[in-house]
């Protein structure tokens, strides 16, 4: 399949937030997503507002904060649009529907009121989706689909994740792409993205298992690195930002050229 740079691929897409982010990865040179998995509202904010600028989106699992208020998000919210990134809220949604329209819509966390990017489990069946658009497509947002998952043993392989592909082409409105450790799909307008990350392979004590950036970006086409420990638990945050970074977006060029 023919490889876009992110400013043409931008302007196949109809979705504003597929859009928006890949006019973001080509303006930042960066397809870098960080996972800020901290546990207090203070780490979260400054660890954002000191590697925002290196990365297209920050990701977020809300419900592992201590102290959450609607200021959290509201400043995460104004980190966003000083350093141009998109937020990700990583919930997982995973049941009927109704159940996921409130957990979306509604809660402590109010999470549809700012988040740009949510996703969901393909496995309670399209319901999950319609019930999630109900409340997303009007306020701009856009959901992945768990397609794969990087973690040792996971069971979203084979049928599961060729039906989860085909559940995001039935609803393209409103899914945007997917969590996987592969290229799924020959359609330029959806994209994928990759957790497990770190600059070199391995694993963790409790089965998540890491591939390097080239591997996830040039050898198996995904479009984004998602990487959590590799950049908060460094010695230096901001200097493991820009190397990921940099690795990500020299590894996307090498796919690029490879292709051309
Ligand atoms: N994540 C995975 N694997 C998946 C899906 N999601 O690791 O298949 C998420 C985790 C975590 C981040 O919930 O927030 O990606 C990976 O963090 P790490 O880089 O610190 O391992």
């Amino acid at each position: 399949p023919k490889v876009y740079d992110y400013e043409e691929r931008a302007k196949l897409c109809t979705n504003s937030v597929t859009r928006r982010l890949l006019e973001i990865m080509g303006e930042k040179r960066s397809n870098l997503a960080l996972s800020a998995d901290v546990t207090t509202s203070q780490e979260l904010l400054q660890l954002v507002d000191k590697v925002g600028p290196h990365v297209c989106i920050v990701k977020t699992h809300i419900d592992i904060l201590e102290d959450f208020t609607q200021e959290t998000v509201t400043k995460l919210s104004q980190l966003a649009a000083r350093h141009n990134f998109l937020i990700f809220e990583d919930r997982k949604f995973a049941d009927i529907g109704n159940t996921v329209l409130h957990q979306f819509g509604g809660g402590m966390y109010n999470i549809s009121s700012w988040a740009h990017i949510i996703n969901a489990h393909g496995v309670p069946g399209p319901g999950v989706v319609h019930g999630l658009r109900e409340v997303g497509a009007s306020k701009g947002c856009g959901c992945l689909l768990i397609a794969e998952m990087s973690s040792a043993g996971n069971l979203a392989t084979g049928d599961y994740t060729t039906a989860t592909v085909s559940m995001a082409e039935a609803n393209k409105d409103f899914v945007i792409g997917f969590i996987s450790v592969n290229n799924l799909t020959s359609d330029p307008t959806f994209i994928h993205m990759t957790p497990g990350v770190q600059l070199t392979a391995g694993q963790d004590s409790l089965g998540q298992q890491y591939l390097t950036p080239s591997e996830v970006i040039t050898n198996r086409g995904s479009d984004i690195i998602i990487v959590g420990r590799g950049i908060y638990e460094a010695k230096d945050p901001v200097e493991a930002a820009k190397q990921f970074q940099l690795a990500g977006y020299d590894a996307f060029v090498a796919r690029l050229t490879e292709f051309m």
